[in-house]
């Protein structure tokens, strides 16, 4: 986008704690202004036990921040919190500027990078949620200006309707989003009946997935010095050194105050981790946030109630690292250092992979009946043949398979 035509805005956060966690937070969401296409020209910081329901900052306070958007020619201000509808309108008539907050942001860049139709459901689905709400509370600067951040989407029209359209709209995106749900199960149940074992690579947006993902797997999904480059889920193939097949998927980035609208709406692809063997929670180790990023990948996957499986934390990026940093993840089985740019140890990444997907297999031993010997050769793709004897009554086997599964046309 043209440097001139970037709408200016100044940030906003009212913190109780330490000011360097609103520090850093406020460094992330000026990133996320810059991925959504606009520019952040100042801060301002308000230091409160609780944020005034009226105006989220004080009165003195919002006075100082309208006379900075008139110094800095500014579009309007962004919030680094959620605001409450009546926040939001007292707030847009006090500085008559744009008001936006973090979520509304977060939901315009999904909205910009959604590109599956079910990952535009999905976001229509947050953005008509998070709206509905605010109906009346958008206030005249927000109408008045058309077009830019909070504009992106279902369309403003849309939201002059009433409640009880947008109400049926969301019903009738639920429904569409539950068949396209439908078409996954079976995806993923074909998937299960093939054998092959599926790692979930999970991590805060920007930790180097895609990168991961594509350097593991020979293949090119887009990776971007971007937040939320990723919204669909990508899932590829990589065999490992003993000739095992194993699924990689690629998943949406989690970052701090994720938007619950949009974890509802993006449940169902987030669940891909549920149904995962392994999950490669993949963090950037250069980031001095790095302990806050993994907080919140463990807080999120909670949401979600993906719990009890197996986890690697590859820690990423360590060729922007001095050599003896310390880096161990308590929650993880297994910590590792890795660089997915450089291919820095992701030899080791694999070997760590297999001897964790080893300890989630078991051993059989059965007889597969001649007309079904073509699960034999899914065996030695998908688990580990050790033994096969030709008998009458068909073949007898010995072979690792992953948990969970059974081999067709055993018959014993
Ligand atoms: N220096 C360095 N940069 C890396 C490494 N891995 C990834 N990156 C960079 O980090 C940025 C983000 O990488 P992505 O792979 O898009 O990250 P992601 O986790 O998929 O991000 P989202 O999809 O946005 O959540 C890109 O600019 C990559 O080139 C690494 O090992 N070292
Ligand atoms: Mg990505």
């Amino acid at each position: 986008m043209n440097e001139n035509t970037r709408e200016k805005y100044i940030l906003l956060i009212a913190y109780s704690g330490e000011e360097e966690e609103a520090d850093a937070s406020l460094d992330e969401l000026a990133e996320l202004l810059d991925t959504a296409g606009a520019e952040a020209v100042g801060r301002m910081k308000q230091k409160l036990a609780h944020p005034d329901p009226a105006t989220y900052i004080g009165s003195g306070k919002a006075m100082e921040l309208k006379i900075s958007l008139t110094a800095r020619e500014a579009d309007g201000i962004v919030c680094d919190d959620e605001l409450s509808p009546a926040q939001m309108k007292n707030l847009s008539e006090l500085l008559d500027a744009k008001v936006i907050d973090r979520t509304m942001l977060i939901l315009d860049i999904f909205a910009a990078h959604a590109h599956t139709s079910e990952g535009k459901l999905q976001v229509e689905m947050a953005q008509l949620k998070y709206r509905v709400s605010r109906l009346t509370g958008a206030g005249k600067a927000m109408s008045r200006l058309g077009g830019g951040i909070g504009t992106r989407g279902p369309g403003e029209s849309k939201l002059e309707t009433d409640r009880r359209v947008i109400g049926k709209r969301i019903s009738r995106l639920g429904s569409e989003i539950k068949d396209m749900q439908r078409v996954r199960m079976t995806t993923r149940k074909k998937r299960m009946g093939n054998l092959r074992p599926v790692v979930a690579i999970v991590g805060y947006t920007n930790a180097g997935k895609s990168t991961l993902l594509n350097r593991l797997t020979d293949s090119e999904v887009l990776s971007e010095d971007k937040l939320f480059a990723t919204l669909d889920p990508t899932t590829r193939t990589c065999v490992l050194k003993g000739g095992q097949e194993v699924l990689f998927t690629d998943t949406v980035g989690f970052i701090n105050k994720l938007p619950h609208q949009l974890i509802d709406a993006f449940r169902s692809t987030l669940e891909e981790a549920r149904y995962a063997d392994v999950i490669l929670h993949v963090a950037d180790a250069s980031d001095p946030a790095l302990e806050m990023h993994m907080q919140v990948v463990y807080e999120t996957l909670r949401e979600l109630e993906i719990s009890g499986k197996p986890i690697i934390t590859a820690f990423n990026k360590v060729d922007l690292l001095e050599e003896d940093t310390r880096l161990w993840d308590d929650h993880a089985d297994e910590s590792i250092r890795i660089s997915a740019k450089s291919g820095y140890r992701l030899e080791e990444l694999l070997e760590c992979i297999d001897v964790i997907l080893q300890k989630n297999r078991r051993l059989v031993e059965c007889t597969i009946s001649y007309t079904e010997a073509k699960a034999l050769a899914e065996l030695r793709r998908y688990g580990e043949l050790l033994e096969e004897e030709y008998a009458e009554d068909g073949i007898r086997i010995k072979a690792y398979i992953p948990d969970g599964v059974s081999i067709r046309g055993a018959v014993v």
